[in-house]
Order: C-alpha cells, then structure tokens, then sequence
C-alpha cells in the first residue's frame, strides 16, 4: 500500500529537482485550479492574495490591497519584504522569475514560515501567470524597484531594475485572465469580500482593503481589520444574538511549530457552529485539529463541575455533545516548516496532520482552565448549559429505554379515551389535545368527527407526576398520545407514520393551562421535533370573551379587542347595555361554542408551533419541574400572560 507523503521532509530535499514548465496549466488548467469556470477565475485571486497572507502571517507585512480593475484585472499589493530578486543559483535567473515560470506540485517554491498554501489547490503564483496573458510583477525591496512582464507564463523580457525608490519594501501583481481559458472572466465583488473578510479574521492585524475601479462612476471600497482576530469572527457569527454568558475565551499560543488560536462563546441556542482552519484554509471535515479541541473542552469541564462539586464523584460525566450545545467556535491553527497541512478524505476537507492534536489539546486545554479559574461566572453558566443539556440526554435515553423497549409500542391499541375521527387520511386529519375530560367532552361533541379527533389529557396526572421527562414518558397519558400519533418515538420514529398532519394543543388560557401547555410542547420539542419543523403542531386559540348586545354578539381575542369592539359599540349605540362574558376556561363553553369559536377551519385561530418556541418551553421546562415553587408560580403567572397576547 502507498505510504501517505510526508512533503515536509521529502519536499526540501527534492524542491529544485522537480521545478518544471507551466505547459501541463495551460493543457489541464482544472488540476490545478480545480475548474476554468467562476470558482476556478477567483482561485487567481486566492492564489495572489495567499501570497501576501503567508507574509502577514509571518510578521512581515500588515497591509494588503486588493482592486478590481477596469478590463478583468486584478491587482493585488502588499508591503512585505517583497519577492526575492537575487539570482537563484539553481535556475540561472532571478528567484523571482523562477517562482513565475516554474510548477511546482503541491509547495510554495523556496519558502519558509507559515503558508497558506497546501489546500485542495495550493499551487501557487506560477499557475496564475500560466493562466494569465498579462501579468506584471512589481518589487520594492531596499530602496529600488524591480518589474518584470509576462504573458501566459512568459516573461517579456528579463526582471528590470527601475531605479531607486522611497516606496517601502512590497510586492505588487497585477494580472488578466486568460479568456480563452476561462469560461467567464468577470470576477464577483461579493466572493472576493467573503474570501477577504475570512481572511481577515484569521490574521489579526492585518488591514485588507477592496477596491471595486471597474466602474470609473461607481467606485466602491471596503476595508477589513480585525484587532481580535476570531473573536471578532464570533461576534460575525453571533451577528447581534445574545450569547449564554458575557464573556469569549480566546487563546493564541505556539508549541513544537502550531500555532493555537480558538475562541468560543455559549449561545442560548442548541444548535453548535464549529469553524475549523488550518493556516487560514477552512476544513469543513475538521481533523485531528477539531479532535484535540473537542477532548480538551470535555476533559477539562468535567475537571472544573468535579473541582467545584457541581458534578459528583458518582456522577455521569459530561459528554462531547452535552458540552458542545450551543458551543460557537472558532478555530484556528497554524502549522510552520518544517510542519505542512496534510490534507485527508474524498474532498481533502479534514486535516490529517497527527501533530496538531496534542498541540491543540494541550495548550487549549491549559487556557480553558485558566479561564474557567478567571471567569468564575462565566463558568458556571458554561457548566449549567451543559448539565442542562445532560439532562435532556439522558432523559431521551430512559424514554428509549422504558417506553420504546422493542416492541413495547407495537401492537398496542388506540387508547380508549382517544375519539379518533372517520377518516384515515392523514392530510385532512386533525388531533385535537384537549387539557382535561370536560373540555374533552365538549371537544368531543363540538367536533366534526369526519376528520377531527380529540385526545383528553388530564393535566393533573402530569403534574403530580413532578415528571422528569423519562417517567413522564412512561406514564399512560403520553403513551396514550404517541400511539394515537401513530408516529412511534426515539429511534423507530417515523414520520411517514403519522396519522394527523395537524396536531392541535388546546388548553385554557390560564396558569395550569400554560403549565401543561409548555410540558407538551417540551415533548414534542425532545421526541417530535421533526413534527414542529414539518409544521405539524398548533396552538389553538380559544377566545377570551364572548361580547354580546341584544341579540347580536362576537367572540374577541385579546384585551386589545375587546376594548376596540366596546368602543366602537358605544360609539355607534350608547343605549344598548354590553355585555362581557369571560371565558376562563375551555369547559365554560358547550359544544356549539367551542365549534364556532376554536374547532371550525373557516373561521378558527391558530398558531404554528416554531421550534424557538418549542426551544423555549424545553429551557423553561427545569424550571417548573424544580423543587421551589415560588419561582415557578412566578413563572408560570408571567408565561400566562404571554400566552394570551400570543399574536396570531
Ligand atoms: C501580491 C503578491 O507574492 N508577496 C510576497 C511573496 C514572497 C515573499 C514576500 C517572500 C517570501 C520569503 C522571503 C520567504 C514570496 N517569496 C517566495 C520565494 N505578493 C507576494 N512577499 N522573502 C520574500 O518565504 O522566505 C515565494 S512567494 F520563494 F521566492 F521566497
């Protein structure tokens, strides 16, 4: 079997040798710069600007230009040390020109320190110039200026010395497209803002600036700096949503040639942002880097939760996925000679590089401890999210484990208080939940049974269950509820399988009725998600009063409603006497009522169920299921209201 190349050390020994000509570019310009369609015309502009990248990753160089200009050019400038103009004793021509008219596979030709290159395309300035019918090299280095042309990797005439200058030391390159290579050649301002703004990020003090020249009328600029590196890029990803706690971790260490930099916040969301680079290429697949990272998070939190006894010596520890929910990261890491990216998988997406691991780990590692030690608070927010996230973990686990026991499902019948409608087609089909048996009986009535059913929950049992979701999954109730779904649940769940594709929560408007509302929608949250995303679940909405003025009388919503329908009654006829019945609960109203009002599809109101809001309801969940009650009364008092003024 082929031994994976190791081009760290193979490839200083042989670089010189295996120099050659740019004929191969021009015959399979896609090997090289993966497509001659729009991606591969930006990969010039990548290649240039990389160039000026791995000297601002150096140290070298602090400012980078990029201007689009009129004609399909680009010109890209930096002020590094400039391109060597010395002869190169292998060659017999300047090193310059060498890096212009010599392929070399895979490397930056000649160069130390950290690189850009070595991506799914890593090949460098000559491929540009090869792919090019104009290209002008411009250096100033020491006081002098030096030029050299080009076209379609040709130089036109030998690198000139210019003169003396004040400019100080850079590179400048400018170049055009070859249009009978490429199959469009107008370059894409915002692809080229997107590369640069990453890129910016990923190298700290770096000003790159964009011109847009091509429209004389029109010019239009843009500049990137980023003080904080990927802080900054968290602040980007996060764009204005609040995180979990105030304060980002960052690192930015070096060890044995890998450079470590990540910073993280929590988010209040569940879903993690995991953004991987190496030397400024994104991995998408992660790698070995991603893995030290991951290993260190887990290891050191459940060091801190023991250290602190907020976890237990008996305790499960935390997983990987309970630490990284709602984890936003950025990592970054940066591999110096004799150290190279080795790039793994179909899509060379994912580093393979065995070194960065314990780089990554160790000096990770040792930062997060210093800052958990440093941010106590930020700390235990960190913790609790992950206990929280524990929490859910397991108790999606005992679910599986008690009410999904192969087959514990199967074969079971509807449940007897289920009123299942006549049809057996789930596109017309609806469930109604209903919250206890005398709105259920009314429900029960009311319905249109060719197509709605109604499912009584009795709200008690759920409530002195005081359930963990695990126990409140074994009990009759909700058993009840997964089989009239008809769905399953964990993972046999399907949902091809569903019986109803509306499932519509009904509860009164008052506080138990948003306690149980908020427990159903944690069910379905954990076990249905699926169905909220489809756009199965609803929220009906009773209404609040029933307004009446002699014969005539309408239903309101809200309190807003109310007040306009009252004074707009009084207004049109001051002597009839309003009269306001409020409804508290869903079994004040009979049958025909509840029909008219909350039942009937012509003139219903209902709200779809969104996952934020489901999300809400699971983090509240701990909360009411906790041992003190006031917060909870308080809660669920304020959780009332917003259950009223739901807007619809
Ligand atoms: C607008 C494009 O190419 N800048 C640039 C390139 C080089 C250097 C500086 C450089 C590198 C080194 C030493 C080194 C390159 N040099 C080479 C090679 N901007 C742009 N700026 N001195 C200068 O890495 O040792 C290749 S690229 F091989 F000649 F050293």
């Amino acid at each position: 079997m082929a031994k994976k190349q190791q081009p760290s050390q193979e490839y200083s020994a042989a670089q010189i040798d295996v120099l050659e000509g740019l004929e191969p570019v021009r015959v399979r310009p896609g090997m090289y710069i993966g497509s001659t369609g729009t991606e591969g015309l930006h990969h010039l502009v990548w290649e240039i600007v990389n160039n000026s990248i791995d000297e601002a990753m150096g140290g070298y160089c602090d400012a980078i230009v990029v201007d689009l200009l009129p004609d399909n050019r680009v010109r890209v400038e930096d002020n590094g040390r400039g391109i060597p103009v010395d002869m190169h004793p292998k060659t017999g021509v300047s090193t310059l020109e060498t890096i212009m008219t010599k392929l070399h596979a895979g490397g930056k030709f000649g160069k130390g320190g950290y690189q850009v290159s070595g991506g799914l395309h890593g090949v460098g300035i000559s491929v540009v110039n090869a792919l090019s019918t104009d290209t002008k090299v411009t250096v100033w280095k020491d006081g002098y200026e030096y030029t050299q042309s080009f076209s379609i990797g040709f130089p036109q005439g030998a690198l000139k010395k210019v003169g003396k200058t004040n400019h100080p030391n850079g590179t400048e390159v400018t170049f055009k497209p070859d249009e009978t290579i490429f199959s469009e050649t107008r370059f894409n301002r915002e692809k080229i803002y997107t590369y640069l703004r990453s890129q910016a990020y990923l190298t700290k003090g770096t000003k790159i600036e964009i011109n847009d020249l091509r429209d004389e009328k029109d010019t239009i600029d843009y500049t990137f700096f980023f003080d904080s590196g990927v802080v900054s890029y968290l602040g980007y990803l996060f764009h204005g949503e609040e995180p979990r706690h105030p304060t980002p971790f960052y690192c930015n260490y070096e060890k044995d040639n890998i450079l470590v930099e990540v910073a993280f916040q929590y988010s209040r969301n569940l879903q993690s942002t995991e953004l991987s680079f190496v030397n400024n290429i994104i991995t998408p697949g992660g790698g070995t880097h991603v893995t030290g990272f991951r290993t260190a998070l887990t290891r050191v939190l459940n060091d801190y939760a023991k250290k602190k006894g907020i976890l237990k010596e008996k305790d499960e520890n935390l997983t990987g996925d309970d630490v990284r929910e709602g984890l936003v990261t950025v990592i970054s890491i940066k591999l110096k000679a004799p150290l190279s990216p080795q790039f793994e998988g179909q899509t060379k997406e994912k580093l393979g590089t065995v070194e960065a691991r314990s780089v990554v780990d160790q000096i990770f590692g040792e930062q997060l401890a210093d800052y958990l030690d440093k941010n106590p608070s930020d700390a235990k927010a960190i913790i609790e999210n992950s206990l929280l996230a524990a929490k859910a973990r397991r108790a999606a686990k005992a679910a599986r484990d008690t009410v999904i026991r192969k087959g514990a499902l199967e074969g079971m019948t509807l449940p007897g208080k289920l009123a299942d409608c006549s049809s057996r087609r789930p596109e017309e089909s609806e469930l109604f939940i209903v919250e206890g048996d005398s709105a259920g009986g009314s429900a029960k009535q009311g319905r249109n049974r060719a197509f709605q059913a109604i499912l009584p929950l009795k709200g008690k049992i759920l409530n002195v269950e005081k359930a963990r979701l695990d126990r409140m999954l074994a009990s009759k109730e909700i058993k009840s509820l997964v089989i009239a779904l008809g769905t399953s649940i964990g993972e046999t769940f399907d949902i091809n399988r569903l019986r109803y594709h509306k499932i519509i929560i009904m509860t009164d408007a008052d506080v138990d009725g948003a306690h149980i509302m908020t427990l159903i929608l944690t069910l379905f949250f954990r076990y249905f998600k699926e169905l909220i995303e489809n756009g199965n679940v609803f929220i009906a909405k009773p209404p609040l009063y029933r307004l009446s003025r002699g014969r005539e009388f309408q239903y309101v919503y809200s309190d807003e409603q109310k007040q306009e329908l009252v004074a707009k009654w009084e207004a049109a006829n001051p002597q009839t006497k309003i009269n306001i019945q409020r409804y508290k609960g869903l079994g004040e109203m009979d049958a025909d009522q509840l029909w008219d009002t909350t039942m009937d599809p012509s003139t219903r109101v209902m709200k779809s169920v969104t996952i934020d809001e489901a999300e809400k309801a699971d983090r509240i969940f701990d909360i009411l299921m906790g041992e003190e009650v006031l917060p909870r009364r308080k809660f669920i008092q304020s959780r009332a209201r917003s259950v009223q003024n739901l807007d619809i």
